[in-house]
């Protein structure tokens, strides 16, 4: 028996010389030394040794499984050794060649210009709100002073949804909104900016769905020298220290007085040129002192509070601060375009 162990030694040392890959190494283990494997084979004749003779080989049985076993873990090690070497050699990485630069996001210009005139009114004290883009009738129009059949409705003609539901034409419902939840306290100190929708020509200058800033401040003693003080200080923050204003004479039902508010022209300074049509200003919004019938539909008592009111495009802002001379280069996506505002 000691024998046929010896031999079998042999022979699966015999065999392992020969192999050189994994597959074949584990099939040798399972030939010699598996359950079914030769080994086992002889030692079921264990049974028929005498007592002296069975621990004898026994050991040699042992000594024969680790012998093996020695062998199949060395070369299995120097295959696995082999493989790592073969892959690293595959992945060797030159660290001498340039970095590749990562595509980088950037904010879109129009929420870059929200940003800003976030920045500029929260340090006027100002606090943020928002409002629904799907609004009733009621607040877009007749808390605004705008009762249904009203002329002035046909300046902000709207997608309905239904009789008294709308995408609201602009930022102004939030003026009621903003009164009603403050619910009498005062002073109301709030810019709103967000999306506006309205059946209007689709150009240059005017888009079906834009962004508004509305701007709503009620206290005691709001006087329109506070309101033109503030768009002052406003326009000097997002144009230039020397930018100036003018406000304009106009009409809008919830505000009265009511104005249009010009800047001086942004490229030629207020000389004229063709972009201000030679006059040296551009207007950028609409403002006014609160209607006393808004102030009153806001829980406002008009005979004791007054206050100032402005709305303005971002995209007209948008336009005049980045020289874009088409409002749809905002909405078409364009990496050419968009990647211009990446680092501003
Ligand atoms: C209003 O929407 C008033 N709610 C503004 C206001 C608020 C007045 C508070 C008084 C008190 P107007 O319709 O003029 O006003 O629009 C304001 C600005 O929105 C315009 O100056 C313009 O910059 C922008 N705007 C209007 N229509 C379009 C459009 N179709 N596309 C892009 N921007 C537009």
């Amino acid at each position: 028996m000691k024998e046929r162990l010896e031999a079998l030694k042999n022979d699966a040392l015999a065999e392992l010389a020969g192999v050189n890959d994994a597959q074949a190494l584990g099939d040798i283990r399972v030939k010699y030394l598996g359950k079914k494997g030769a080994l086992t084979e002889i030692l079921r004749g264990m049974g028929a040794l005498s007592a002296e003779e069975r621990p004898v080989i026994g050991q040699v049985a042992n000594d024969v499984r680790g012998a093996i076993e020695a062998v199949i873990e060395e070369k299995q090690e120097a295959f696995q050794r082999a493989e790592t070497e073969k892959r690293l050699a595959k992945e060797t990485i030159d660290i001498t060649l340039p970095g590749r630069r990562l595509p980088e996001g950037g904010l879109h210009p129009l929420t870059k210009v929200i940003q800003d005139l976030e920045d500029i009114f929260v340090g006027m004290g100002y606090q943020v709100a928002e409002g629904p883009e799907v609004e009733t009738d009621y607040y877009n129009f007749e808390a605004l002073n705008l009762p249904k059949n009203h002329p002035a409705r046909d300046m902000q003609d709207s997608f309905y949804i239904t009789e008294d539901i709308l995408m609201r034409t602009h930022t102004s419902p939030v003026q009621v909104r903003t009164m009603l939840a403050m619910q009498g306290e005062s002073p109301v100190k709030v810019i709103v900016p967000g999306k506006v929708y309205r059946r209007d020509d689709d150009d240059a200058t005017h888009s079906f769905q834009f962004h508004q800033v509305e701007g709503i401040v009620v206290g005691k003693n709001i006087r329109m020298s506070d309101l033109k003080g503030t768009l002052l200080q406003f326009v000097r923050e997002m144009f230039g220290a020397h930018t100036e204003i003018r406000l304009r004479p106009s009409f809008f039902p919830f505000t009265e007085p009511s104005v249009e508010v010009d800047v001086t022209c942004i490229k030629c300074g207020g000389a004229g040129c063709r972009l201000c049509k030679q006059t040296g200003w551009i207007e950028i919004l609409g403002a006014g002192m609160v209607h006393p019938n808004v102030l009153e539909m806001g829980g406002y008592d008009p005979k004791e509070y007054s206050g100032f009111a402005f709305g303005m495009g971002v995209e007209r802002i948008a336009m005049l601060k980045y020289g874009v001379d088409d409002i749809r280069h905002f909405y078409n996506s364009d990496l050419s375009f968009l990647k211009q505002f990446a680092r501003l």
